[in-house]
């Protein structure tokens, strides 16, 4: 992932204001419901990576490209860096998180104003051997009461490691994030881009509309739904006027798959409204959308079935 690229620093200063092209890898890492996918959206300026209010939410990483003229950012969102049960999916979402760090050019750290835990000092502890510029990123400042209480805050901050910036931030109203991006601009090295101007993600419109599918399942759902539910896309098929998409929902158990249709079916129905409206904004054409849940036992701590789901290497 990462840009070979030490000896082309030194072309660096000049090359933000001139034509020489700069381009690199950030990683956003933290722990889980930081505010990690929020944060990549608000800087693409759209809906890229799926976001709740549940933690654990990514569970891939997501690249989100931005290009504006010679300055190329690649940024690579990622699941929240977590130590819950040992399971495959945690373990999944652990490696996805963290093999990141020794292959990128920054790293954004991102942690909650006034909420530091055992799982950010888990973290901090992973960034020991790395050896990019590391900015932390202070989230959700909006929520201090008093903005007085933000300084003090930061100087703690501070002393858990030697980060090259630290930024607050409020990643939900945009409070501060053109000025993250505008200190990152010059730690990216200088090369050519890898991504075309207009290109935002690497990721296909198939693997986006299943994470459509999980947001809206998980937002619907709630505290009621363990993260033990998968989204696989069946058929994508499109046509001039439509695309179908038939995706299947996978469960752990009969009383899970009863609680996702819900009362007649009227809680699955709202979750393929739902899915349907951001499918069809996201790809520009009508969907006609057919969901199905099915029972899987065990596919969470089990490697093979992950696989299958897609939760590969
Ligand atoms: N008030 C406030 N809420 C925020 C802010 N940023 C994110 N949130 C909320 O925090 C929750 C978690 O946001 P996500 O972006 O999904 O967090 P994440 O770090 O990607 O979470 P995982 O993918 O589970 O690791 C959502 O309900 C967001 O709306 C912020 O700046 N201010
Ligand atoms: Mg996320």
């Amino acid at each position: 992932m990462k840009n070979n690229s030490d000896d082309k620093n030194s072309q660096h200063e000049s090359s933000l204001s001139s034509s020489v092209q700069c381009c690199g890898y950030v990683a956003i890492v933290g722990r889980p419901n930081v505010g990690k996918s929020t944060l990549l959206n608000n800087i693409l300026g759209m809906k890229l990576s799926i976001t709740s209010r549940k933690p654990q939410t990514t569970r891939h990483q997501i690249l989100g490209v931005k290009t504006e003229s010679n300055v190329q950012s690649i940024y690579v969102d990622t699941p929240g860096i977590h130590q819950r049960r040992g399971t495959a999916i945690n373990k999944y979402m652990n490696r996805a998180a963290t093999s990141v760090l020794n292959d990128v050019d920054i790293i954004l750290l991102v942690v909650q104003a006034g909420q530091w835990t055992e799982e950010d000092q888990l973290i901090i502890e992973k960034l020991q051997t790395v050896k990019c510029p590391v900015v932390l990123v202070v989230n959700k400042i909006d929520k201090l009461e008093n903005k007085k209480q933000l300084l003090p805050i930061m100087q703690d901050l501070s002393a858990h490691y030697k980060f090259s910036e630290i930024i607050p931030v409020s990643a939900l109203n945009g409070m501060n994030v053109e000025i993250l991006e505008e200190k990152l601009a010059p730690l990216l090295p200088v090369n050519e881009h890898i991504y075309s101007d207009d290109q935002i993600t690497d990721r296909s419109m198939r693997f986006l509309a299943s994470e459509i599918i999980r947001e809206k399942l998980i937002r619907e759902l709630g505290q009621e739904l363990p993260y033990t539910s998968a989204v696989v896309i069946d058929k994508y098929e499109e046509d001039e006027t439509i695309v179908h998409i038939h995706a299947t929902i996978y469960v752990e158990s009969a009383g899970q798959k009863s609680i996702i249709i819900g009362k007649k079916g009227a809680r699955l129905k709202s979750i393929g409204t739902h899915a349907r409206q951001d499918i069809s904004k996201m790809v520009g054409s009508k969907i006609y959308l057919n969901l199905w849940v099915k029972v899987r036992e065990g596919w969470s701590n089990d490697e093979q079935a992950l696989r299958g789901l897609g939760y590969g290497e």
